[in-house]
């Protein structure tokens, strides 16, 4: 897919992902919120070497997405990613509104699923690893929270593999959302349950099953022929042997949804906030709950990996 054209000066690749990109060998984008908001220091550190080394494993070239001083990197060092990791109180979390403002300014910090998957478009990246997408929130009647990415996903070519919604978001709605907003739903697996990132099953279903990387990258290549504006949801479900200590943490983080309404936490903040809430509320399975995150993550990534595999087989 030929890079969408912009200054040069504002994209930066990194040797390893321009390679690939120009030899059409598989890529996988990798988010950065996930650094910058997900997780603390050094374990967010370790968990985006980790991940990049699944891609890796899998035949294909990871490229971490951020914005460092005011320029989007597609592709980090380990030094760049060692530098956002552990400098996170000055990171923005990047979205598509967030670009004009971090540009503009020089200011450095993590894409979201929505700023990753516009960079990766302009990079000439069609697919996309990362563990849960942004919903569309409960009590949306009152707030009108509805994350940036299902509005990215309807206009933005890119594919997404994430291990769906966590329950604490309203799920049948956010179903409802990405079919008007014209996204291709498509559970990854045996069953057409979408998955609640670490519950397997969340009980809404989603339109599409598929089982194997062809499958997904058939999809994609129709996209591309179709020239649709919009991208699409790979939704897979954490590993069953998992699944039991998934949903007692999905029970944790109900908990920490009523924390943030009760403290009044707003806007972008609220992600953030429960994530960190779920770590004090689990006490003793934090750690458990951290172990799970980063297999559900590089899970993701290596279905992804197979995915990119297959799409640079179909172009050859
Ligand atoms: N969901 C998670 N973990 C995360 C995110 C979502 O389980 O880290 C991050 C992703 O980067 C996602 C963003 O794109 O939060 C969505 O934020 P918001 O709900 O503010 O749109
Ligand atoms: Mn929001």
């Amino acid at each position: 897919m030929p890079a969408r054209s912009i200054p040069a000066e504002k994209l930066c690749f990194t040797e390893e992902v321009k390679e690939a990109l120009t030899l059409g060998k598989p890529v996988v984008a990798l988010e950065s919120t996930i650094i910058t908001h997900g997780m603390p220091y050094p374990d967010n550190a370790q968990t985006a070497i980790a991940v990049e080394n699944t891609v890796r494993e899998n035949g294909a070239t990871p490229a971490t997405i951020a914005v460092l001083a005011g320029h989007i990197n597609i592709g980090l060092s380990e030094g760049q990613i060692e530098q956002l990791a552990s400098s996170t109180a000055n990171s923005v979390k990047i979205s598509r509104r967030d670009f004009p403002w971090v540009l503009s300014q020089g200011l450095s910090g993590g894409t979201t699923v929505s700023g990753t998957m516009i960079a990766a478009y302009m990079a000439g990246i069609p697919i996309f690893a990362t563990g849960g997408i942004g919903g569309v929130h409960r009590g949306v009647e009152e707030t009108m929270d509805i994350s940036a990415d299902l509005r990215e996903l309807g206009r933005t070519p890119v594919a997404v593999v994430a291990a769906g919604v966590k329950s604490i978001l309203d799920i049948s709605r956010t179903l409802e959302f990405l079919e008007t907003e014209g996204v291709c739903v498509v559970t990854y697996g045996q069953s057409r349950d979408f998955p609640a990132f670490f519950s397997p099953k969340s009980g809404c279903q989603a339109p599409y099953n598929i089982n194997q990387p062809e499958d997904a990258a058939n999809m994609i290549a129709a996209i591309q022929l179709m020239k649709l504006a919009s991208g699409m949801l790979i939704a897979v479900p954490l590993p069953e042997k998992f699944a039991v200590s998934g949903e007692a943490i999905e029970t944790a983080i109900r908990d920490a949804v009523k924390k943030a309404k009760e403290a009044g936490i707003s806007g972008n903040n609220v992600t953030p906030f429960i994530l960190q809430q779920v770590n004090q509320l689990t006490q003793g399975a934090s750690l458990l709950a951290n172990i799970l995150y980063i297999e559900l993550v590089k899970n993701n990534a290596k279905v992804a990996s197979e995915i990119a595999v297959a799409l640079a087989c179909k172009r050859e």
